[in-house]
């Protein structure tokens, strides 16, 4: 008798909508097949949590093809990590996963317009180092410090201080992109962080090829209108996938308690331990912010 799953064939998600998602073909990469899936088939019922969507950009799957162009998920493989949030603007315990199975999160901030943003940094270092996933700090528009005084432009100085690997440049420069192009090549990167940063912007110089649209920065608000609106993954040559996401407002954290905070602080956890203050210290606000919402979470 033959096996069921004789006739699967494996892939890649690519890019998730409700009850659908596209999957690139491991067998042919120019393949895409739109696939539906069954939600109650894989979401996970055992955890308090609730999943948005059972699959993410990033994610293994074996599907069953239906026609030339579709097909149905049928399996989905355990994830090796992921990256996750807290569903904005919902009641109750819901996930958003921006991306599985990635090797590093760009975590995209722009040196200006928007300006650079240390809180998003914060939660973003904490969820990668809860999954082990290499995060790397990309300021991004650095052209626009011509003309900013000589000690306001390098604000991140404080995280390569700490030993992350930062990358400030600016996109249309493409001499500025040479060290991450070589970071991102052979891995999978999901590059994510506020609307209007630029992160279409790189990947598109990055690439060389058009992935998406490219947006305006309100210049009332000085923040982007979401001009990439859902994750799309892409995989421009064998091995090397990035994952471009859409600009997100908030980056909630899960599964961390207030208490455990302070280690992902570690400049200010060893002055804490030593009982010296430390609230007049850079990231001390992002700790408090960080702090309280998971608090008033757990109330
Ligand atoms: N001055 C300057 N502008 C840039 C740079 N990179 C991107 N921009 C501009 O910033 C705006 C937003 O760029 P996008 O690439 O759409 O930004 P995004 O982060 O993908 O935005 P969302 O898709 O909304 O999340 C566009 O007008 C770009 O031309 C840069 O290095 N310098
Ligand atoms: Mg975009």
């Amino acid at each position: 008798m033959s096996n069921p799953n004789d006739s699967l064939i494996s892939g890649v998600v690519s890019e998730v909508f409700p009850n659908q998602c596209n999957v690139i073909l491991d067998s042919d990469p120019n393949r895409k097949l739109l696939c539906s899936y069954r939600r109650s088939q894989f979401l996970n019922k055992k955890t308090e949590w609730r999943e948005r969507s059972p699959v993410a950009p990033g994610d293994y799957v074996e599907i069953k093809v239906l026609g030339s162009k579709d097909g149905v998920v049928e399996n989905l493989i355990p994830r090796k990590n992921q990256i996750q949030r807290k569903a904005p603007g919902r009641e109750g315990q819901v996930l958003h996963t921006i991306a599985a199975n990635i090797d590093q999160v760009v975590i995209v901030s722009a040196f200006l317009d928007p300006p650079f943003s240390p809180g998003l940094i914060d939660r973003f270092l904490i969820a990668t180092q809860q999954e082990q996933i290499v995060p790397l700090i990309v300021i991004n528009k650095m052209d626009l410090a011509s003309g900013i005084p000589e000690e306001k432009r390098t604000p991140w100085k404080l995280y390569s201080d700490m030993g992350y690997q930062c990358f400030p440049l600016t996109a249309h420069d493409p001499a500025s992109l040479e060290a991450l192009k070589e970071k991102v090549k052979g891995k999978t990167s999901v590059f994510c962080g506020h609307s209007g940063v630029g992160k279409t912007s790189l990947l598109h110089e990055i690439f060389g090829e058009k992935i998406g649209k490219i947006g305006t920065v309100n210049a009332v608000t000085g923040k982007g209108k979401h001009t990439t609106t859902t994750s799309v993954l892409l995989q421009p040559e064998a091995g090397t996938r990035f994952i471009d996401t859409p600009g997100i407002k908030e980056f909630g954290l899960f599964n961390i308690k207030p208490k455990e905070l302070l280690e992902h602080f570690p400049e200010l956890y060893e002055l804490e331990q030593k009982r010296e203050r430390i609230d007049h210290l850079p990231r001390y606000q992002s700790y408090l912010r960080i702090k309280q919402g998971l608090e008033d979470e757990n109330r």
